[in-house]
């Protein structure tokens, strides 16, 4: 790519159920982009994860994960789940995709149709036409999909101590949610990359090492 033509922002989100290990991977996957080169040039990279990523919508996250005796409506969280989104979007997202910067994201909007959709029962029309409101046309370009058994990824997410809100849900709520991952990544398989979570953390890393270079060229 030569100075005329500016790097392409490019979104790439990662996403799985509770415990899968997207913060480990999201380490390397950084490591992976800041040590790339573009046509001799490198990448600006923005790290960011739903809900939050702005002091606003890190506020709503708070709203979100926090475990209270008023029971929240499935509407109230769907909407908070947007309203945090609409505000990343507009101040983190879009204005680093617009510089030519990469973003990298703890979860987006796959998650909302696993959990809201899949997992709380909304209709998945409602949250397209939240999307198409929210979004317009933003949509990620390459999402890393890490899968494994609930019980597994639920006993290392147990190792961390106090559960929040979305948490303290059953089993029976993670196995939907897997299953509405597992349906996003059918309609859209050219986006998704998924990786098999269930291998020990070596060969995780070189799964994702090697959508990383098959997907984007690092
Ligand atoms: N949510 C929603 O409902 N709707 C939405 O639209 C959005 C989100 C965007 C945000 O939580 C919550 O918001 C989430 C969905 C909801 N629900 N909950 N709860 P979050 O994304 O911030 O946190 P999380 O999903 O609970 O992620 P996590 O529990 O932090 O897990 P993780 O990042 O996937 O895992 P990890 O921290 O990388 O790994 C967990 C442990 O396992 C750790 O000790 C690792 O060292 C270990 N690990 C990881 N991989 C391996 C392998 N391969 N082998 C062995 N050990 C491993």
């Amino acid at each position: 790519m030569s100075a005329a033509q500016p790097l392409k922002g490019r979104f790439i989100t990662v996403e799985g159920t509770e415990g899968v290990g997207k913060s480990t991977n999201i380490a390397f996957i950084k490591k992976r982009i800041e040590s790339a080169c573009i046509g001799g040039e490198k990448i600006e990279l923005v790290m960011t994860r739903e809900p939050g990523g702005t002091e606003l919508a890190e506020e709503i996250r708070q709203i979100l994960l926090t475990p209270r005796s008023e029971t929240m409506s499935v509407d109230t969280e769907l909407l908070l789940v947007f309203a945090a989104r609409a505000q990343h979007i507009n101040s983190v997202i879009a204005p680093a995709l617009a510089r030519g910067a990469w973003v990298l994201s703890d979860r987006f909007t796959d998650a909302t149709y696993a959990y809201q959709g899949y997992g709380r029962g909304i209709d998945i029309t409602r949250i397209r036409q939240l999307e198409s409101f929210v979004q317009g046309d933003l949509r990620p370009d390459l999402t890393l999909l890490l899968d494994a058994p609930v019980e597994l990824g639920l006993a290392r997410a147990s190792a961390r101590g106090e559960l929040d809100r979305i948490e303290l849900e059953k089993k029976c709520f993670f196995e939907k949610v897997r299953a509405g991952y597992a349906a996003q990544m059918q309609r859209e398989p050219e986006r998704f990359s998924l990786v098999d979570a269930t291998q020990n953390l070596c060969d995780v890393k070189n799964q994702v090492h090697r959508i990383l270079a098959d997907k984007l060229g690092l």
